[in-house]
């Protein structure tokens, strides 16, 4: 079982180097990539981070997002407001022709609640977006540890 996703998640990461030079707008997809999270002590909880590049000729929007792993997935925008941070519920998320958003520490990410179990490094899970032009896409979440991951 184990075994199974991750020959899925090692196809995921094959295909975007198939897709590799934007600038050419020869691939006219949405490209998502690093999408990962840390590894959680407890089940209430996870943030889940990617980044989304819009290669196709028309606006994108993520509308849900889900996961068989917890209850509840939603939209979240962190925020400083007056000096305090705050997590901020969206209802959607644009996503502009051209553009790359980054879903990151401190701004936009994926909100997991009520998880089935803690997150472990190495642990691979799915997650659904659906998006208002291309419909559903799922993408596996790698699980880092605490200082995310190690890109050097
Ligand atoms: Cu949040």
């Amino acid at each position: 079982m184990k075994a199974a996703v991750f020959a899925l998640f090692s196809m995921l990461v094959i295909m975007p180097t198939t897709a590799k030079g934007h600038d050419t707008n020869a691939d006219h997809t949405l490209d998502i990539s690093d999408v990962w999270a840390r590894k959680t002590r407890r089940t209430t909880s996870a943030a889940v981070y990617l980044k989304i590049h819009n290669g196709t000729e028309t606006v994108e929007s993520i509308t849900d997002v889900s996961s068989p792993i917890a209850n509840m997935a939603t939209l979240h925008l962190s925020q400083e407001v007056d000096g305090v941070m705050r997590m901020d519920m969206q209802d959607s998320v644009p996503v502009p022709v051209g553009a790359t958003v980054a879903f990151e520490p401190g701004g936009l990410h994926i909100m997991l609640m009520g998880l089935s179990k803690p997150l472990a490094e190495g642990d691979v899970f799915p997650v659904t977006l659906s998006f208002e032009q291309a419909g559903d896409i799922t993408v596996y979440v790698d699980v880092t540890g605490l200082s995310g991951p190690q890109t050097k």
